[in-house]
């Protein structure tokens, strides 16, 4: 099938919007830099990346008959907020495994933020012991057995939706939205900028641009900066989620090496963890352009954008584009890292 012919459930309020980042350009002194706002993307629970990617579950979840919606994702997940919220939107329920993915000693870590948004939303969400990890998970395979036990028909999304054979078909449809807003804006963006940790944000991204490429002959670096601090779990994940996503989207190719860039050097030591360079992003964005970013993804991935202008890895003739994702409902457990009368870390 094409990628136009895949059932989508609209959950956005439409095209997010691109705008331009006019004093974070004019403070780096290179390429200019522009942001694409899936933090503003819907009205279902502050939206997110991972809204996009429901619209194309959602079609599947209704025709599977599924009452309860299974996921997973650590205390602060915004995935598992945006299931929630689907859920809701949907009438259904839903059954969160919460796992330890961020050693941060913050009591409200598993009480603020996403994991309270999703316990408004009415669903159950549970906190277990397992620490990070980007794969398929025991907790997660454990819960939709439970469910079922209790008589419910459960639908699996995988965290970060990445691993479902849909996942990569919201952001490979944002290409092309990307393509549309291009011609009203009259700018081409040559460099896309993504944060990565489970990789189907970033992977539908490459099969999607490929296949723009292959119809108007532009091509484009579409940069994942990896925020998972496993870097080869998250660099094997997005080559297969690309290379997958762009076979079901009948690409017509196989995807070169080149097109799948993920760096690293912003992630820190652990997932979750700010580092200098994190601290710096949230504060130059916020500063500058009142652009909230969370510490566990945007912070990581503007911090990349930031070092990649400055070095002139991305040319000053560019014009770039950031895909903020969302996230900004963690920051609520991360209160102390502006609280002038916090001990230190
Ligand atoms: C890791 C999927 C992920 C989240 O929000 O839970 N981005």
């Amino acid at each position: 099938m094409r990628l136009h012919e895949f059932p989508r459930y609209p959950l956005t309020f439409g095209p997010s919007p691109i705008h331009h980042l006019k004093r974070v350009s004019g403070h780096l002194g290179g390429a200019q830099v522009w942001a694409k706002r899936e933090d503003v993307n819907s009205g279902l629970a502050y939206g997110g990346n991972k809204i996009r990617k429901l619209e194309y579950l959602v079609p599947d979840i209704l025709e599977s008959g599924a009452d309860v919606l299974v996921s997973i994702g650590g205390y602060q997940s915004n995935h598992t907020r945006q299931v929630a919220a689907v859920a809701a939107h949907l009438g259904l329920q839903c059954r969160l495994v919460q796992e330890t993915w961020v050693p941060w000693e913050d009591p409200t870590n598993s009480q603020v933020g996403n994991i309270l948004l999703s316990r408004m939303m009415g669903a159950d969400s549970r906190l277990d012991d397992a620490g990070f990890d980007i794969g398929i998970r025991d907790s997660w395979k454990q819960a939709l057995e439970e469910v079922e036990a209790s008589g419910g028909r459960p639908y699996a999304i995988p965290a970060g939706a990445s691993e479902h054979r849909l996942g990569g078909l919201g952001f490979a449809n944002w290409a092309f939205e990307v393509a549309e807003q291009e011609k009203a804006l009259g700018v081409v963006f040559d460099t896309i900028v993504v944060c990565t940790v489970t990789g189907s944000t970033h992977a539908g991204m490459i099969a999607g641009f490929a296949a723009l490429e292959d119809l108007t002959g532009i091509t484009r670096r579409v940069i994942g900066i990896d925020a998972s601090a496993t870097i080869q779990k998250t660099r094997d994940q997005v080559g297969r989620i690309a290379r997958h996503t762009a076979e079901l989207i009948e690409l017509g190719r196989e995807l070169r090496d080149d097109e799948i860039e993920v760096l690293d050097g912003w992630a820190g030591e652990l997932y979750g963890l700010p580092v200098d360079s994190t601290m710096e992003a949230m504060s130059l964005a916020a500063r500058l352009e009142a652009m909230i970013t969370d510490p566990v993804y945007e912070g990581k991935s503007f911090a990349g954008l930031i070092d990649l202008v400055r070095t002139g890895e991305i040319s000053a003739d560019s014009n770039v584009l950031y895909a903020h994702l969302g996230g900004q409902p963690a920051l609520n457990a991360y209160h102390r890292l502006w609280d002038p009368d916090a001990s230190p870390l």
